[in-house]
């Protein structure tokens, strides 16, 4: 089976670059018409791994959600999932990491526990769909645990290097994508969300501290350009996803090195 699907660009509706996948194994696209040369190429069984990532609040449970609409409406089922969780083990590690605690959690101890959860998604659920071709849309990956527990805990960069390494195997995303608001944006948009709802621990961390983590983003797409994007996301949730939706088909262009 093979499937066409529209991007954002030229078509009146989307776009008039088409890009499709077909499955079962491997990632097919088929690009073109471009430049008046059709082009087919194929990512053979390596999928296509995207993260996204952001301080509370940007838009990342929306982006993720109208990015796999956009993919199904074309016959291209994305895995989706999150961090932490995605796994029983890592659902439960999510609790621990989220709820309000009586003792304060080390930030060593908290890095460790992210980091559990990354290691049983990665092994169990993210290599598997990437070894069978899928596009993988992942909510935070390890550059969560730098922006976090490095540029707001203060934990040392090169430990967390280290204990990501560990957990990742040395997995890195084809695609960072970080959806950038200012804090009180971002938090203000949680509030609403929530009503009257207690926080969790991170969203009743001082605003400095997610000030912190939104610079530690911007600094890590600083020293990533090659792979990590930033994309206003303060803007409607529409004109983010046009956003979202063209970094995707580029970043599959580049690797295909067309
Ligand atoms: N954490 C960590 O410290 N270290 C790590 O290694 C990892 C994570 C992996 C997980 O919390 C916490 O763990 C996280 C970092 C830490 N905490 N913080 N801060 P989580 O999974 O519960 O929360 P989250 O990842 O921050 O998700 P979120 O709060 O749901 O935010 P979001 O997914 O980015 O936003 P959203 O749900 O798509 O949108 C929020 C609201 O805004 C919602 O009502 C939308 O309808 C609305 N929205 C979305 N986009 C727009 C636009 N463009 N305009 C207006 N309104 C919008």
């Amino acid at each position: 089976m093979q499937v066409v699907a529209a991007w954002p660009g030229a078509d009146p509706e989307f776009g008039a670059v088409p890009l499709g996948f077909s499955g079962p194994r491997g990632v097919r696209c088929l690009l073109g018409p471009r430049g008046g040369k059709d082009e087919e190429q194929i990512l053979e069984s390596s999928g296509y791994f995207v993260t996204f990532e952001g301080i509370e609040g940007a838009g990342k449970s929306t982006q993720i959600a109208s990015t796999r609409s956009y993919l199904a409406a074309r016959s291209i089922e994305a895995v989706v999932v999150r961090e932490p969780g995605g796994t029983e083990v890592g659902d439960r590690v999510r609790d621990i990491l989220l709820s309000p605690l009586k003792e304060p959690l080390a930030p060593l101890a908290e890095l460790l526990l992210f980091c559990a959860s990354r290691h049983q998604l990665v092994t169990t659920v993210i290599r598997p769909a990437l070894a069978a071709g899928h596009v993988v849309l992942c909510d935070r990956f390890a550059d969560s645990s730098r922006a976090y527990q490095g540029f707001g805990r203060g934990l040392p960069l090169d430990v967390i290097e280290q204990v990501n390494n560990v957990a990742t195997g040395g997995l890195e995303p084809d695609l960072t994508i970080v959806l950038d608001v200012p804090p009180e944006r971002g938090l203000n948009r949680v509030e609403l969300r929530s009503g009257a709802a207690p926080g969790d621990r991170f969203e009743t961390e001082a605003l400095d501290f997610h000030r912190r983590v939104r610079e530690g983003f911007l600094q890590l797409a600083r020293e990533a350009p090659r792979r990590v994007a930033v994309v206003d996301a303060g803007r409607p949730a529409e004109q983010v996803t046009r956003a979202v939706l063209e970094l995707i088909e580029h970043g599959i262009r580049r690797r295909l090195g067309t």
